[in-house]
């Protein structure tokens, strides 16, 4: 079932989606602890996706650029627990596509609103770039941009739906991609956004 995009990268359609309920009520926990927000760059510019993160570890901005912290620096309380089915699922989802012993220590969530995109970049703020990231997309559909290792190498498209599953690792961990805004029809269970979380092995 899952399909190769990449040497190390495969979408495992509709996998999410038996777990849809457990997974928008633990976002809804989420939210209330962590709500939320869009983060300003280190150059100025407000991010147009709105992120929180769940956790050891979470992605954020500060004056200096981009890092993982233990606390969130809106509360400075710790992120909220990485709900069980969120890592069950991740754990999973890296196992069916041949990735063993999965643990991440950092789910970063990402909520795209109509209009909201993220254009073409790397992450490389983890340490360690040996394990893979596993990506679950909810409520609307968008247009996933999967570049190459450099910036200017052409973007395959990919139209990510409700509960697909993407698992990139090895030599794909660092290709550059984006996420055109959502598209098509608002979501029954989300409304008019769509919502990423993003598996990691950060620290
Ligand atoms: C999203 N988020 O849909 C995407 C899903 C982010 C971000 O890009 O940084 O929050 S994660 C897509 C991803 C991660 C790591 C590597 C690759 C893609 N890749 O090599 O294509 O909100
Ligand atoms: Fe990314």
């Amino acid at each position: 079932e899952p399909e190769r995009i990449g040497p190390c990268a495969f979408v495992l359609h509709g996998y999410a989606l038996s777990q849809e309920q457990a997974l928008l009520s633990a976002i809804a926990g989420i939210e209330d602890r962590a709500p939320f927000r869009r983060m300003v760059t280190p150059g100025g510019l407000t991010m147009s996706a709105a992120l929180t993160n769940c956790g050891a570890l979470g992605w954020t901005t500060d004056r200096r650029g981009y890092l993982y912290t233990a606390a969130d620096p809106d509360s400075g309380r710790p992120w909220p627990d990485m709900p069980q089915a969120f890592a069950m699922l991740a754990r999973t989802a890296a196992a069916a596509a041949g990735f063993r012993d999965f643990e991440p220590d950092a789910c970063l969530m990402n909520r795209y609103a109509s209009g909201a995109r993220m254009s073409l970049h790397q992450d490389k703020n983890e340490r360690d770039f040996g394990a893979p990231i596993v990506s679950v997309s909810l409520g609307m559909s968008a247009t996933f941009l999967f570049g190459g290792l450099a910036r200017s190498d052409r973007v395959m498209k990919l139209l990510l739906h409700h509960g697909d599953v993407v698992v990139w690792g090895g030599e794909d961990r660092l290709r550059y991609h984006g996420v055109l805004a959502p598209e098509g029809a608002t979501h029954p269970l989300l409304g008019d956004c769509r919502i990423n979380l993003t598996f990691r092995k950060a620290g």
